[in-house]
């Protein structure tokens, strides 16, 4: 049962020198390339792409499970987000103003919205991994799971589950850094995994990921478009683009600054995320997060 359905806030668009790709990063092609040189790379990029990581059968199940979650009334996740154009849809469908406050009566109204119409909007879910099959299956492929595990230095769980859905002209998702929407201590080696699920170019929405910026540490993020690194921070960067094609994917250490720019086409661009933590890391209150990653942070997810 989902238990949260938001819409994005309308924003302006950015500005296209946010995302202009300085070079190509190298990649390791499956997971029989993956070794003690992936694992330096890592450590001294912030990031390893990885082509041919997710076999067919399971990426091209995960997204079945995940169009048939966005065509359905209930998608039985803790969480999904629609784009804020959507609102307008609902409020027909209400008979008036959506009251935004209203968690319940915007769930309800959901099962008024055509499927196809509900799909054509969906943005994000989020906490899916307990009830669907297939998307636990990709999150525990144990090639990734091995890889991960070597990277933190110690058995891993999984700490966060995202779909990321990028409809056509979806909005940018802006500069940040994943740390600063976790309850982790900063010095834990958090590591996130991003995996396309269709074709990814720098049109539709491809990962931006500024190389080594990892090292840096921690960045104070602002209120702006979303919760990101201010676009000033950003000017006189030089990030690499990393176009994909389904079943690629990265690992990333969650301190990179990364984006996603608008989805300039007419096709959904779709990716699964994951991030993992050493068992043994604990977590630790928000007001610790806030005041290395900034104030405005509060009770922000990713
Ligand atoms: O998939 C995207 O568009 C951006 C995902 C991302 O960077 C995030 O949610 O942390």
């Amino acid at each position: 049962m989902v238990s949260h359905v938001g819409f994005e806030k309308p924003v302006p668009d950015h500005a296209p020198e946010l995302y202009r790709s300085y070079g190509a990063p190298d990649a390791v092609s499956g997971w029989e390339q993956w070794g003690s040189d992936a694992g330096a790379r890592y450590d001294r990029e912030g990031f390893v792409v990885v082509r041919g990581a997710i076999p067919r059968e399971l990426w091209s199940a995960a997204l079945d499970e995940l169009q048939s979650m966005a065509r359905s009334e209930d998608a039985d996740c803790s969480n999904v987000t629609y784009e804020g154009a959507f609102r307008q849809t609902l409020e027909q469908a209400l008979g008036g103003a959506a009251d935004e406050s209203d968690e319940e009566s915007r769930i309800a109204a959901m099962a008024l919205i055509a499927p196809e119409t509900r799909a054509a909007h969906v943005r994000k879910f989020m906490g899916f991994t307990k009830t669907h099959a297939a998307l636990r299956a990709v999150a525990n492929y144990q090639p990734l799971r091995a890889a991960v595990e070597s990277l933190a230095g110690e058995p891993t769980r999984l700490v966060q589950s995202m779909a990321l859905v990028k409809p056509p002209r979806g909005r940018e998702k802006p500069w940040h850094q994943d740390h600063a929407y976790f309850d982790l201590p900063i010095e834990a080696r958090v590591c996130g995994v991003w995996i396309a699920l269709g074709e990814v170019t720098e049109e539709n929405g491809a990962m931006f990921m500024l190389r080594g910026g990892h090292a840096r540490g921690p960045i104070v993020h602002f209120q702006r478009r979303d919760w990101q690194i201010c676009d000033t921070e950003m000017a006189g960067a030089r990030p690499v683009s990393l176009p994909m094609q389904a079943g690629d994917l990265v690992i990333f250490d969650a301190k990179i600054p990364h984006g996603t720019p608008t989805n300039r086409t007419d096709q959904h661009r779709w990716a699964l995320q994951y991030h993992y933590v050493g068992r043994s890391v604990e977590r630790v209150a928000q007001e610790y997060r806030l005041a290395i990653f900034g104030e405005e942070g509060k009770d922000v997810s990713c």
